[in-house]
């Protein structure tokens, strides 16, 4: 059974793919923030902003997905630590440990200013929506240098959204149900030919805004279509207003300074002041 290391394993999308995987190869999971493993995995705390943390970790695995960072459009020094420096420490950091093969979920939002109703595929120019869309091209960009002058192995997965559902129009595109997203990983896990390969992490979505030739010719065979939620999620839709926001593939994230940060710890609510109390 091969060795993986999941980074950014308490997120949302490190959390769906632990238990779609947990089966399949011994997991290591890692993360800033504590978690405690299921079963039959391990886990290494570790702020790979740090070199000797994504040293430890990546220490004698056989294949990295590399899903820590931060997640959305936010702070420039924020992105900055964790996307660009964290994301430079865990490939050099797999180099200088031998291990050849790399996933690296980059994002939607690096191609995010196309337009919707154009169609795209693996091969475009990039078109990020955010400072957060940069740092994935940045991702895209690292890993390439140390397919052609490493020789690592390195798989690139445009990750759509990772729901059990999808929530809105927009996401009707680019639903990546757990299901697939786990088929999408083991394939650029175990495929033998991967040098440097682009797909789009989404599921075999009629609605899709992408050309996922690319992954279907390695083997992928997405078992979920968003279109059964279609009616559903098209009945609760409302207007947003932002002209920019609906004509491009990455939404508002083309349009905003910030997104919220589903991986921000949650703030207690306020609890309301009693009546009388007040000067
Ligand atoms: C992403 O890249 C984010 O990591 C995720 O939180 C979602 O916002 C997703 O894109 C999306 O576009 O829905």
């Amino acid at each position: 059974m091969k060795t993986v290391l999941i980074t950014g394993a308490a997120g949302d999308v490190g959390t769906h793919l632990s238990r779609e995987l947990a089966d399949k190869y011994r997991l290591r999971l890692s993360d800033k923030r504590p978690l405690k493993p299921p079963k039959g995995q391990s886990f290494m705390r570790a702020d790979v902003s740090e070199m000797a943390d994504a040293l430890r970790i990546t220490k004698g695995v056989d294949a990295i997905v590399h899903l820590g960072g931060y997640s959305v459009e936010g702070p420039w020094d924020a992105i900055l630590q964790a996307n660009i420096v964290g994301c430079y420490n865990v490939f050099e950091a797999a180099r200088r440990n031998g291990v050849k093969r790399i996933l690296f979920p980059t994002s939607n939002h690096a191609v995010g200013f196309y337009r919707r109703e154009q169609k795209i595929d693996h091969r475009v120019y990039p078109k990020p929506d955010s400072r957060y869309g940069v740092s994935k091209v940045f991702g895209e960009a690292l890993g390439s240098l140390y397919a052609d002058k490493y020789g690592m192995q390195v798989f690139m997965i445009r990750i759509g959204n990772v729901n059990p559902k999808p929530i809105d129009k927009r996401r009707l595109a680019i639903w990546f149900s757990p299901r697939d997203l786990a088929q999408l990983v083991a394939i650029g896990i175990e495929q033998p030919d991967i040098r440097f390969e682009i797909v789009y992490g989404i599921s075999g979505n009629q609605r899709a805004w992408y050309d996922n030739s690319n992954a279907f010719r390695l083997g992928y065979k997405p078992q979920d279509d968003s279109e059964i939620h279609a009616a559903e999620v098209l009945a609760k839709e409302k207007p947003s207003g932002d002209e920019i926001a609906e004509a491009h593939q990455g939404g508002i994230f083309c349009s905003v300074e910030e997104v919220p940060n589903p991986a921000a710890p949650k703030r207690a609510a306020k609890k309301p002041a009693k009546k009388g109390k007040r000067k």
